[in-house]
């Protein structure tokens, strides 16, 4: 994908923070395609046939991130399909681990920003633990979500920092109502050019 043609936006944040509810906000005002990592990886999850099935349930129930072959695949495929639309991605909940996120920068395109949604813990606990009560999601129960937690200040929290070093995160708290953070999210997306 060239970097003329192709806008990359990774939207980062702890689970629960709200990153599908803004790409859909997004997605509806600014002609984004978006793409869920984790969304993919339950696809693929469920899809008959697929050699990673159970490992991805593996990896999901206990919050760990999935070897990065599989997600850096599934993403590349997802956007290859959608080469005809405009070449602007959101990429919600992805790169969560640094290995992903030099290997999508490097061999597939470089992210012009970071969203990066910040909310505190039990905030977004809450949120999950009533999500859970009609989601579906395997990770939605206390145990699976504490899980998820520590993968992200361990694991996925040095990604933010390192992009924080190349000046290209926007951060946003993510505490107050759905519209309000959008708005805040609109007026830095304006910052940035978008
Ligand atoms: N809600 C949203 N915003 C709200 C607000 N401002 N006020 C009140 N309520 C709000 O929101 C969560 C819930 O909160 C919803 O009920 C919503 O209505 C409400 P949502 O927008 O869904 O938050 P989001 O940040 O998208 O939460 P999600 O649970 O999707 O985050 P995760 O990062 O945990 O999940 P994801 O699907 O990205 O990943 C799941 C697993 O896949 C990972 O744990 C990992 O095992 C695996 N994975 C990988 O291995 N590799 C990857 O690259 C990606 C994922
Ligand atoms: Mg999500």
């Amino acid at each position: 994908f060239s970097p003329d043609k192709t806008s990359v936006i990774y939207v980062l944040g702890g689970p629960g923070a709200g990153k599908g509810t803004q790409c859909t906000n997004l997605v509806r005002d600014y002609g984004f395609t978006h793409l869920s990592a984790g969304d993919l990886l339950r696809a693929e999850q469920d899809r008959a046939g697929s050699e990673f099935g159970s490992m991805i349930k593996d990896y999901i129930a206990e919050g760990k991130i999935v070897p990065m072959e599989v997600t850096v695949q599934l993403l590349e495929n997802a956007m290859m399909d959608q080469e005809k639309g405009r070449g602007r991605f959101l990429i919600d909940g992805f790169p969560r681990k640094m290995d992903q996120a030099i290997r999508f920068e490097e061999a597939v395109c470089p992210s012009k920003v970071i969203l990066f949604f910040d909310c505190p813990e039990d905030v977004m606990t809450e949120r999950l633990i009533n999500r859970g009560k009609t989601s579906g999601r395997a990770d939605d129960n206390a145990e699976s979500i504490k899980k998820r937690f520590k993968t992200f200040v361990e694991t996925s929290m040095p990604v933010v920092d390192y992009f924080e070093k190349e000046d290209k995160v926007v951060k946003i708290k993510a505490v107050k109502s759905p519209g309000e953070i959008y708005e805040e999210v609109k007026k830095r997306m304006g910052e940035r050019g978008f």
